[in-house]
C-alpha cells in the first residue's frame, strides 16, 4: 500500500486547543467547479456617509448622537444582547430543563471616523489605537464583580451578518464563561499543568521552526494557519511571549498586534481583491479575578470565503452532522496567502 500523505489522502487534524477535530480531504480539491465565479465591483464608499449610524455627528437608533470623533470611539449598544440590571435566578426542572439568567453588558466599538477604511486600509498608527480601546474596555469591564468574561470581535462583511461597512467592533461582557473560550480554557489548563508552559507556547515555537503555516510575523506576534483550521483560510494571530490577556502587552508589543493585524487582513483583501470578509475575535483569561498563567492571549479569524469574492464554505450537512471538513490543506492556503503581494490591492 502506498505511503499516507497529507496532501494526497484523507486525514482528521486535532484541535488541541478546542479537542475538536477536523476532517480533511485534500484530493477533492482536484474536482472541477462549475459554479459561478463573479468579481463584484469595486465598492467605493464616501468618507462620511450620512445614513451611517457610525460616522461622527451621526444620529443613532434610540436618539443617541455620535460625538466629533477624531480617531476610536466606544459606545453601549443600542440593542444590547446582554443587560446589566436583570434579577439573578434560575430554572430547573428534573435533569432535562435547566435555565440561569445572565448580567453583562454590550459595546460597539468605531475602529475609525473614516467611513470607508477598513483595517487593511488604516495605518498602523491608528490600528494600534484600536488595541489600546480594546485593552482600556477588557481593564474596565473586566474589572466588574459581574463580568468574568469579556469577549472582543468583529463581524466584517455582510455575508457575516455585519450590519454596517463602517469598520467597528463589538465587546460582549459576561457573567459566564460563553462555550468557546471554555472549551480553551480547559485544555490550556490541563496542557499547563502537564508542561509549566502554554499550549500556544510550545505550539508557536513548532510552527516558527517549520514555516510551513506561518503567514506573516514581526518579532512580538505571528498569523499562521493552525494546522487544525476549520474554514478554509481561517487564521490565528498568536503573541510569541506567553500573555494570558491584553493588559499585560508592553508597548512594543501592542503596536506589533496592530501591524500582524494590518499584514494578514491585506493578505486577506489581495486574495480575491476583494473586502475580505470574516468574524475574528481574541481569545483571553477570564477576568474572574484570578491568575490565569494557562492563558495565552490569541486571535481567530473565521472568514468564509472558499473560490473567489462571491463562493463561500458553507458548515453545513456533515459539518453540522458530524464535524468541520475542508478540501484545501492548511498548509495550501498558507502557501497561497504567502504568494500574494504584501501591499494592499487598492493602492496598486
Ligand atoms: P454588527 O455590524 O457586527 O452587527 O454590529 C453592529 C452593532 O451595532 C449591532 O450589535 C448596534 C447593533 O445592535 N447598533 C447600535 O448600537 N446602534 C445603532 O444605532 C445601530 C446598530
Ligand atoms: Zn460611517
Amino acid at each position: 500500500m502506498e505511503q499516507f500523505e497529507f496532501t494526497e489522502h484523507s486525514h482528521r487534524r486535532y484541535n488541541p486547543l478546542n479537542g475538536d477535530w477536523v476532517l480533511v480531504s485534500p484530493h477533492r480539491t482536484k474536482r472541477p467547479w462549475q459554479g459561478k465565479v463573479e468579481k463584484p465591483a469595486i465598492e467605493e464608499r464616501p468618507q462620511y456617509d450620512e445614513k451611517c449610524y457610525l460616522c461622527p455627528g451621526n444620529e443613532r437608533a434610540g436618539g443617541h448622537k455620535n460625538p466629533d470623533y477624531k480617531d476610536v470611539f466606544v459606545f453601549q449598544n443600542d440593542f444590547s444582547a446582554l443587560m446589566p440590571d436583570i434579577p439573578e435566578g434560575n430554572y430547573t426542572k428534573g435533569e432535562l430543563y435547566k435555565a440561569e439568567s445572565e448580567r453583562g453588558f454590550c459595546k460597539v466599538i468605531c475602529f475609525s471616523p473614516r467611513h470607508d477604511l477598513t483595517i487593511p486600509e488604516m495605518e498602523v498608527s491608528n490600528i494600534r489605537k484600536v488595541v489600546d480601546l480594546w485593552c482600556d474596555e477588557y481593564k474596565e469591564i473586566g474589572s466588574l464583580d459581574y463580568i468574568n468574561h469579556v469577549q472582543i470581535f468583529e463581524n466584517k462583511g455582510d455575508i457575516m451578518g455585519c450590519s454596517n461597512p463602517h469598520p467597528h467592533g463589538q465587546i460582549w461582557g459576561q457573567y459566564s464563561v460563553p462555550v468557546e473560550p471554555a472549551k480553551e480554557s480547559k485544555m490550556q489548563k490541563a496542557y499547563f499543568e502537564k508542561h509549566g508552559k502554554t499550549l500556544l507556547e510550545d505550539y508557536v515555537v513548532e510552527e516558527l521552526k517549520s514555516g510551513e503555516r506561518v503567514l506573516v510575523e514581526n518579532e512580538h506576534f505571528v498569523a499562521l494557519i493552525p494546522f487544525w483550521a476549520t474554514w478554509p483560510f481561517e487564521a490565528m494571530i498568536v503573541s510569541k511571549r506567553a500573555v494570558s490577556n491584553i493588559t499585560q502587552l508592553s508597548d512594543d508589543e501592542k503596536t506589533a498586534l496592530a501591524d500582524v493585524y494590518k499584514k494578514l487582513t491585506v493578505m486577506y483583501d489581495n486574495l480575491f481583491e476583494v473586502s475580505f470578509p470574516y468574524s475574528a475575535g481574541m481569545h483571553q483569561a477570564p477576568t474572574d479575578g484570578e491568575e490565569h498563567p494557562e492563558w495565552h492571549l490569541h486571535m481567530h479569524f473565521y472568514p468564509p470565503l472558499l473560490r473567489s469574492a462571491t463562493v463561500k464554505k458553507f458548515m453545513v450537512g456533515y459539518e453540522m452532522m458530524a464535524n468541520a471538513q475542508r478540501d484545501i490543506t492548511a498548509e495550501q492556503a498558507a502557501q497561497r496567502l504567502r504568494d500574494l503581494p504584501t501591499t494592499h490591492y487598492k493602492t496598486k
